[in-house]
C-alpha cells in the first residue's frame, strides 16, 4: 500500500498523550506508511479573505501534519453555519433545529474547495486518501474537479438518515452525488448503509451491482457499513494505571453505599441527556427503594457553544437536574451530579468500572464509543449493566446490552431497575458476550477492513 493521508476537520498529533483511540488508531496506519494528516489548524483568522488561508506544515515522527488557517466568515459558514447548523441536526433526524441558511452552503464549498487547492500539490502517485467525516462529503469531487485520480474513501462517523429525511436539504442531490467521487464510502450501520442503497437507487438511478457496490454518474462505488470500535486492550489497560486506578478507589471510597449510574457524552443535543435524566427521576418515583441507594453521576463536556441549540439544552439539563434534587434530595444525598466538564482521559475507565449501570442512551448516534469504553473496563468478574439506546449504532451489535427506547420515560426507567437488580451470573454472561464482540471488531479491525476494502477497489 501506498503513502496513507488522512484528512479531517481537525488534526491530532498521534503521539500526543490526549489522543483518543480514533488518533491512535490512524496514527499506527500512519506511523507504519509514514503518511500525512491533513485539517484546518484551529486558528481563526480575523478579517482574513474567504477562501484563502495559510497552510503549516510540521513533522511528527515519521508523520507530516499539515493545516490550513481559516478566516472568521469561512470558519463560522463551513463549521458553524452548514456542518453544524444544517448536516448535523439533519443527519441526526433533527429537521426542526436545522437552519438552511443560503450563505452557509457558499462557505461549506469554499473551505472544501480550499483544502483540496492546498492538499493537492502535497500528494504522491501512490497516496491512499482517506477523508473523515460530515464537514468534508465534497472534498473528494472538489479534487477530482482539479485531476485527483488517487483512491480516495470517505468514512461518515455520523448516522446516515433515510432518503425524504435527507432530501429536506436543499443540497441534499449535491452533497450524494458527490459521494460517487468517492472508491469507498463507509458507514457505521448496516441502516445507514440501507438509507445510502435506498437513497442512490430512487434519487440518483443508482444500479446496484451487489457486493456493495454501486454505479452512477459514470463511477462505480463500494459503499457498506464498517462499524468503527475502540482500542479495547488500551482502555483496559488504562483502567488499571495509576489514574484509572486511583479514580475509580475515589469513587468507591466516596460513594460506598451508593449504586452508581453514570452517564459520559458530550452536552450535545443527539445524546438524549434529558431524556437519561427524566427516565431517572422516573426510576426513583415508581421504585423508592432506590432514593438512599442509587446516584446518577453526569458528565458533560461543553461542546460547540456557540450554536444556539447547545445554549438551550445546557438551560434544559440544568433547570431538571436542579428541580430533582430539589426534589428528591437529603441532607447527606443528592440523587444526581451533575458536571459540566471534560474529564480526563485516563480517569474515565476507572469512572466507568466503579458504575453499577452504564447508561448509554442517545436519541440517534452513528456509534457511540462510550458503550464500548464501559463494557471494556469492566471488572468480568463483577461487571456493570450497559443500558444502551436502541438508536444508536453501537445497539446493532450489541445484543447483550439492556436496549431501550429513550423516548420512552417509563420503560426505560423500568430498564434501569432491572439493570440495578440483575443477578451476577446474568451480568457475567451478558459481559463476556459483549467484550468478544467488541474485541473482535476493536479500532484495529475497522481500519484494517476499511482500507483493505479501498485498496481493492478500483472503478
Ligand atoms: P462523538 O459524538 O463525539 O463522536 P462518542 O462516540 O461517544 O461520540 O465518542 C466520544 C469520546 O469522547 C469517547 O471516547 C468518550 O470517552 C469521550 N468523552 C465524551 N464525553 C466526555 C467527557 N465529558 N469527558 C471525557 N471524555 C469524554 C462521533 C459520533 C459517534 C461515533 C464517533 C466515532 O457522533 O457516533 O461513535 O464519532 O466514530
Amino acid at each position: 500500500m501506498g503513502r496513507l493521508v488522512v484528512v479531517s476537520n481537525r488534526v491530532a498529533d498521534p503521539r500526543k498523550a490526549a489522543a483518543g483511540g480514533l488518533a491512535v488508531a490512524l496514527g499506527e496506519a500512519l506511523n507504519k506508511t509514514g503518511g500525512m494528516w491533513f485539517g484546518w489548524s484551529g486558528n481563526i483568522i480575523e478579517g482574513g479573505t474567504p477562501g484563502e488561508g495559510e497552510l503549516h506544515q510540521q513533522q511528527s515522527g515519521p508523520v507530516k501534519l499539515a493545516t490550513v488557517d481559516l478566516c472568521r466568515e469561512d470558519h463560522d459558514s463551513y463549521y458553524l453555519g452548514y456542518s453544524n447548523g444544517v448536516l448535523w441536526p439533519v443527519f441526526h433526524y433533527r429537521l426542526d433545529l436545522a437552519h438552511f441558511d443560503a450563505d452557509h452552503i457558499g462557505g461549506y464549498r469554499r473551505v472544501n474547495q480550499l483544502f483540496a487547492r492546498k492538499l493537492l500539490p502535497l500528494l504522491k502517485d501512490d497516496d491512499v486518501i482517506w477523508v473523515h467525516d460530515y464537514h468534508l462529503i465534497p472534498l473528494a469531487a472538489e479534487l477530482r474537479a482539479m485531476g485527483c485520480k488517487q483512491k480516495i474513501g470517505f468514512f461518515l462517523h455520523i448516522p446516515l438518515p433515510p432518503q425524504l429525511i435527507l432530501a429536506a436539504i436543499p443540497q441534499h442531490e449535491w452533497l450524494m452525488r458527490s459521494m460517487f467521487s468517492y472508491d469507498v464510502v463507509g458507514l457505521q450501520s448496516e441502516a445507514d448503509a440501507t438509507h445510502f442503497s435506498r437513497y442512490a437507487e430512487a434519487e440518483m438511478g443508482a444500479e446496484a451491482l451487489g457486493e456493495h457496490r454501486y454505479r452512477a454518474f459514470g463511477r462505480t462505488i463500494t459503499c457498506q457499513a464498517f462499524p468503527i470500535g475502540i482500542d479495547v486492550d488500551e482502555f483496559a489497560a488504562l483502567t488499571h494505571a495509576k489514574e484509572g486506578r486511583d479514580t475509580y478507589l475515589r469513587m468507591k471510597e466516596e460513594y460506598h453505599k451508593r449504586r452508581l449510574l453514570l452517564g459520559i457524552d458530550r452536552l450535545d443535543y443527539s445524546k438524549g441527556i434529558p431524556h437519561r435524566v427524566r427516565a431517572f427521576r422516573e426510576l426513583l418515583k415508581l421504585y423508592p427503594e432506590n432514593r438512599d441507594s442509587a446516584t446518577l453521576i453526569q458528565i458533560a463536556s461543553p461542546t460547540r457553544e456557540s450554536v444556539d441549540a447547545y445554549t438551550d439544552i445546557r438551560v434544559e439539563l440544568e433547570g431538571l437536574c436542579g428541580a430533582i434534587n430539589g426534589d428528591y434530595g437529603e441532607l447527606d444525598w443528592m440523587p444526581i451530579r451533575y458536571i459540566h466538564r471534560n474529564v480526563a482521559r485516563k480517569r474515565v475507565p476507572g469512572l466507568c468500572r466503579a458504575a453499577a449501570v452504564g447508561l448509554v442512551t442517545p436519541l440517534r448516534d452513528g456509534m457511540n464509543l462510550v458503550a464500548k469504553e464501559y463494557v471494556a473496563a469492566q471488572d468480568p468478574a463483577d461487571p456493570g449493566v450497559l443500558v444502551l439506546s436502541r438508536f444508536a449504532g453501537a445497539a446493532e451489535q450489541m445484543k447483550d446490552a439492556l436496549l431501550v427506547n429513550p423516548y420512552d420515560t417509563q420503560g426505560t426507567a423500568e430498564t434501569l431497575q432491572r439493570a440495578l437488580r440483575m443477578p451476577l451470573e446474568e451480568r457475567q454472561q451478558r459481559h463476556q458476550k459483549l467484550l468478544a464482540g467488541i474485541r473482535a471488531q476493536d479500532v484495529h479491525w475497522w481500519r484494517r477492513t476499511f482500507l483493505e476494502v479501498l485498496e481493492q477497489s478500483g472503478s
